[in-house]
């Protein structure tokens, strides 16, 4: 029963033909008498067959053994050892550093080295003392471009609203930046990494970004690519320190730092070990994974699914990190390969009549809705709801809460926000851009993944909290809002190839009536326009915890890097395959 039909399935929808937009949402009734595509399944079904899409996806390239396989030398004695020798010497440096440039700088190297979450309450108390006497007390004498920009980048990433006015400084009488800047390559590379910290009206701040993207722009062209400013000044142009997955940047950049002139020979050797210590905890809960995902039988059973166990765990290795969230990790790839093969389902497997029975089975979250369902949806259904009911039997036995009101809601409103767009594809529905996205932010999942990730991150859970979740906060809106652009950035050229609805760049062309190009270059200012939301939230919310914040910038992070060069998640063989090896398999 399982088996599927290659696609034959009547013709594409044409995106920038008006004809096939209705006046306004369908809903499951009218369907039937809409154009071609509908005609044709009914036709098929008539026949006595379905006819299926399908998404040719490649088997995975990570064999289970090979998985299974993994090890590394970097557990124990020797190295947990010389690991804490190492962060002593560092916290005597951090104590010694008594010129505020050289604790920035210091700063700065452990935060891109990966190492800072060693060091939280000593860089916290810094960054304290010297926002204190350089904003509250105004004692502040240097005015370098490249020291306030550190200065100002650091503060903003740590919740201190320094004002964008601190860089007037650097402007002439006309609002012009001065033009000895042109020359000061490295302020100017700074300035541009704090410029993408700023949240919305920061006029200086975006002129700051332009002034120097283009500048840097024009200094890359005729530089020398070995020399380490110019590999940072191209790294930054490709993408800003802001937006970037923190374990793959602080891979590539230990590598950077080894080439640097002045480099500080302990913070190396510690960034190297404790990188292959990280690595070494996160294969194993990428095995646990694995087995886990076999035991299920769903990327064996399910042929038309993406089968993408090691890309879904990558995905929680960018969300968090930390040793100490192996649990939160372990739970989130559940989460992500659940969501990834359900999405299929959606996408491109199930009838609109089977697609109707399953959501009606999450939203009830009853076992007595089972036996109405096709064999393929048992096996997603039943994986779903004793995976899901697991996670909130464990949050329940040993914080005593039970979660499982609000977990089951996210997989409703997912499933229900899924079913929708699945409504406008038989329908050849195309929606405008508003109303494409209040969907679309949903259907991406990461409302889904997010409260998931809230309930193993918070210690204790309380009641008050989980009910807050429920109403979806702005950052969770935010951060979902990045993840749906951007993968329909990486994505929807493969996703109308092969029958889809029109994702944001085909809607907002068909409102707007742009190119293509226009249309993409429209997506990507609002996902600019979104960091700028986010970098705000960080500022004033007491009521959601640092870490919740983090995650839900690093979901973020990690769909501009899964879907930087494509289809990252769903094309696993280009540069995704890369960046497990080197965060995964192999040591530094
Ligand atoms: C992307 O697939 C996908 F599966 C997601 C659910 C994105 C993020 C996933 C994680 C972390 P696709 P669609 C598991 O591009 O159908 O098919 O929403 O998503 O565009
Ligand atoms: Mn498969
Ligand atoms: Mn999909
Ligand atoms: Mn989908
Ligand atoms: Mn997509």
């Amino acid at each position: 029963a399982l088996t599927h039909f290659a696609s034959s399935f009547c013709t594409l929808p044409t995106l920038a033909s008006p004809s096939r937009a209705l006046a306004g949402p369908v809903s499951s009734k009218n369907y039937r008498s809409l154009p071609t595509k509908v005609r044709c399944m009914v036709a098929t079904e008539a026949a006595g067959q379905i006819v299926r899409r399908s998404a040719n996806y490649q088997t995975s390239i990570w064999e289970y053994d090979f998985v299974q396989s993994l090890t590394s030398k970097y557990k124990g004695e020797p190295y947990t050892a010389r690991s804490e020798k190492l962060k002593a010497n560092i916290r005597m440096m951090l104590a010694n550093a008594s010129k505020p440039l050289d604790q920035l700088e210091l700063i700065d190297a452990l935060q891109r080295l990966g190492l800072s979450y060693h060091f939280v309450d000593e860089i916290k108390s810094t960054l304290k003392s010297l926002f204190y006497k350089n904003h509250i007390e105004n004692t502040k004498t240097v005015h370098d471009l490249y020291a306030t920009a550190l200065e100002f980048r650091l503060l903003r990433q740590h919740g201190y609203k320094v004002p964008q006015e601190v860089f007037n400084h650097f402007k002439d009488e006309q609002g012009n930046f001065r033009a000895w800047i042109h020359d000061d390559l490295k302020g100017m590379l700074f300035l541009y990494e704090a410029s993408y910290f700023l949240v919305e009206g920061e006029s200086i701040l975006e002129d700051a970004r332009d002034f120097t993207t283009k500048n840097l722009e024009k200094y890359f062209k005729k530089c020398n690519p070995s020399e380490y400013l110019s590999k940072m000044v191209s790294h930054a142009l490709e993408l800003p320190l802001a937006w970037r997955m923190l374990r793959l940047e602080s891979n590539w950049f230990i590598n950077v730092y080894e080439t640097k002139t002045d480099m500080e020979p302990v913070l190396l050797e510690l960034a190297k070990l404790d990188f292959n210590m990280v690595q070494a905890l996160h294969q194993e809960d990428l095995k646990h994974s694995s087995r886990w995902w076999k035991r299920t039988g769903l990327g064996e059973k399910l042929d038309f699914a993406r089968d993408r166990l090691v890309e879904n765990f990558l995905w929680t290795v960018g969300v968090i990190f930390e040793p100490q969230f192996g649990n939160c990790r372990r739970m989130l790839t559940k989460v992500n390969s659940l969501i990834t093969t359900i999405d299929d389902v959606y996408d491109v497997y199930g009838t609109l009549d089977e697609l109707e029975l399953f959501t009606d089975a999450v939203v009830r979250w009853d076992l007595n809705y089972m036996d109405r369902l096709p064999d393929y949806m048992k096996l997603c259904f039943l994986a779903l709801f004793n995976s899901v009911n697991e996670m909130a039997y464990n949050i329940l036995k040993y914080q005593g809460v039970d979660i499982l009101p609000y977990l089951k809601k996210a997989w409703a409103d997912l499933c229900k926000s899924y079913l929708l767009e699945a409504k406008w594809y038989f329908s050849g529905y195309t929606p405008t851009l508003q109303e494409y996205m209040d969907n679309a932010w949903i259907s991406i999942s990461a409302p889904v993944i997010l409260v998931h990730a809230y309930f193993y991150v918070s210690n204790p859970t309380t009641e008050e909290a989980s009910q807050f979740m429920e109403e979806y906060p702005d950052i969770i809106r935010w951060s979902s809002m990045i993840l749906r652009l951007a993968d329909d950035l990486g994505t929807s050229t493969d996703e109308l190839k092969r029958g889809d609805i029109s994702k944001s760049i085909q809607c907002y062309m068909h409102e707007a009536g742009v190119s293509e190009e226009k249309a993409r270059e429209h997506i990507r200012n609002l996902i600019e326009n979104t960091w700028k939301k986010i970098n705000d939230y960080q500022f004033d919310n007491p009521r959601i915890s640092q870490t919740f914040i983090g995650i839900a910038m690093n979901l973020a992070r990690m769909a501009q890097c899964m879907y930087q060069y494509g289809d990252g998640h769903g094309v696993g063989h280009l540069e995704t395959k890369d960046r497990v090896k080197s965060l995964l398999i192999k040591p530094l």
